[in-house]
């Protein structure tokens, strides 16, 4: 069981900024930017890699869900989303999460 099932859970806290019956958004506990906020599916999916042809909504409910949590944050001078995947990707845990981050001017390209 990964933390952020632990988080769907409420079985460790977390500062949730939304939810509803597919997706849980909370701040991440090392923010990489003033505002850094993690959404994730509540269907335990590992990666963009575990998705099927059977999650297509639930995955477009999250990206939807993107800019209305954006909104709520404040951050409208934009933002930045990034999915991790793998090893390589810089994934660390392995229970999909969409990072969303604002509040400063993000460098590109990243490390
Ligand atoms: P990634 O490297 O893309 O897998 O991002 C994982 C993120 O999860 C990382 O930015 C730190 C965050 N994180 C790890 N453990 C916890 C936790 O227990 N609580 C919260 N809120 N965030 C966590």
């Amino acid at each position: 069981m990964t933390i952020f099932q632990k988080i769907i859970d409420r079985e460790i806290p977390a500062d949730i900024v939304y939810e509803d019956d597919l997706c849980l958004a909370f701040h991440d506990v090392s923010p990489q930017a003033p505002t850094h906020v993690l959404l994730i599916p509540k269907k335990p999916v590992v990666s963009l890699d575990g998705l099927s042809a059977d999650d297509g909504a639930m995955a477009g409910h999250l990206l939807l869900k993107v800019p209305e949590i954006a909104k709520q944050l404040g951050l409208t001078n934009g933002y930045r989303t990034i999915i991790n995947t793998g090893e390589e990707g810089g994934q660390t845990v392995f229970h999909l999460h969409i990072h969303i981050m604002g509040g400063r001017s993000l460098n590109w390209p990243p490390g």
